[in-house]
């Protein structure tokens, strides 16, 4: 299914009158008070999220399964999925691909179709947490940190083609997420592990292409249960270094204890010129998949404000790779993403409302008092008009969840591709 430009014209004809008034009341409150308005909606028109191959089926639990009618079955419809997604919301413009989960079978076509869809390729990323059929080793008890040579050895094979496969697409770099540790104290031993994972990502960084870099992300736990081999920021940053320039941190949002301030990791990281990319989604207790924004959205706030003031500040370090990493059982995958999109950039737009020189000011006067309410006069700010008329100015939805209902795109994927189909994926 396609959506035509004349589609969204005909459900965004009976928003206009309201947004006009709402935007312009908005624009006037925030232009009298020094934002650049037309600069905010700039910045979020140009600030695109990846969507990753896996999360446009219905996700999993590791106790089952319960598909979602009109599910992509191949890596084209996952794409077509995306272009939906990116003309509606104007902020999904590329796609992180799970190899070996999709692998194109013929890269030209692939390549043509996203640039049809204005969908750029992100990240790749490795899957060395799952043995594929009849590999000549298991990756059981861990890949690149694996006491066995082999297992090490077809793990380091896997992300080397993991590379080839994104360099014919035009990624430029590669996210290796491991589920390497222990359930059991005793089990292997952390140095050993450590060393072998360095050594293994050392091989990998090396045969990459000069303008790749390499993501390493971390986890303190899941799916073991009590040590991880890279645990946290600290031992993500060590690897990262020690394999050379182009290698960074990656942060996941769901990958940290209850309560981590996640926001000084990110502050932290960019000052070191040292993150490389970021996986939105959210939680409760631990790495849940919830969509974006629905459990912590202040958490979410202050986290773009370190962003914000990073990209702008923090010249060292790279363009962020942004990336949603969220999949779960229950809701429409598509609507799902639309509303962690619209979560995203109401975070980003807000962020943008800060008043960094006032709070600067009320820092350096240690006004804890004025520095709270700085932060929270944006934050309570209602910023929707703005990601409406950023929208609305790229071609796409005012409100791009009720244009996605009005406009009947799940049944439609029912039509076309029919209840039964399965998305590759967790
Ligand atoms: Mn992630």
């Amino acid at each position: 299914m396609k959506i035509q430009s004349d589609h969204i014209e005909k459900v965004n004809q009976p928003l206009l009158k309201q947004h006009q008034e709402d935007f312009s009341y908005l624009n006037n409150r925030l232009t009298s008070a020094g934002v650049q308005v037309d600069h905010v909606i700039d910045k979020l028109a140009q600030f695109q999220v990846a969507i990753p191959s896996w999360a446009l089926g219905a996700g999993g639990t590791r106790f089952g399964r319960f598909s979602f009618k009109g599910e992509p079955a191949t890596l084209e419809q996952k794409l077509d999925d995306i272009g939906l997604l990116h003309h509606l919301t104007q902020t999904a413009g590329a796609v992180s691909l799970h190899i070996p989960w999709d692998i194109p079978t013929d890269y030209k076509a692939i390549k043509e179709q996203a640039a049809a869809l204005d969908i750029k390729f992100d990240a790749v990323n490795s899957n060395t947490f799952q043995d594929q059929k009849d590999q000549s080793a298991s990756y059981k008890h861990g890949s690149l940190s694996n006491s066995s040579a082999d297992a090490r050895q077809l793990a380091i094979e896997h992300n080397k083609e993991v590379v080839k496969i994104g360099d014919q697409l035009g990624s430029k770099s590669l996210t290796v997420w491991l589920a390497d540790g222990s359930s059991f104290p005793g089990q292997i031993n952390f140095q050993d592990a450590f060393t072998h994972t360095q050594n293994s990502l050392k091989e990998i960084y090396n045969s990459m292409p000069a303008d790749w870099s390499m993501f390493v992300e971390y986890k303190p736990y899941e799916p073991n249960f009590y040590s991880t081999v890279i645990q946290d920021w600290g031992t993500s940053l060590m690897l990262a270094q020690g394999c050379g320039d182009r290698a960074y941190t990656l942060v996941d949002l769901g990958h940290h204890l209850p309560n981590t301030n996640i926001e000084q990791i990110v502050s932290t990281l960019m000052l070191q010129g040292k993150l490389g990319g970021f996986h939105f989604n959210d939680s409760k207790y631990g790495d849940d998949d919830l969509t974006v924004g629905s459990i912590k959205p202040y958490a979410l706030f202050l986290i773009f404000n370190e962003l914000v003031q990073g990209m702008e500040r923090n010249t060292n370090n790279p363009a962020l790779s942004w990336m949603i990493d969220a999949s779960h059982n229950v809701k429409d995958p598509l609507e799902d993403l639309i509303q962690s999109l619209e979560a995203i950039q109401t975070a980003y737009a807000k962020a943008q409302l800060i008043d960094h020189q006032q709070l600067r000011k009320a820092q350096n006067n240690h006004d804890v008092v004025q520095c709270q309410e700085i932060l929270q006069h944006a934050y309570l700010t209602d910023v929707r008009p703005l990601l409406k008329e950023a929208r609305k100015r790229g071609g796409g939805a005012i409100d791009p969840l009720m244009a996605y209902r009005g406009l009947k795109v799940r049944e439609q994927l029912i039509k076309e591709r029919g209840s039964n189909t399965v998305a590759t994926g967790l």
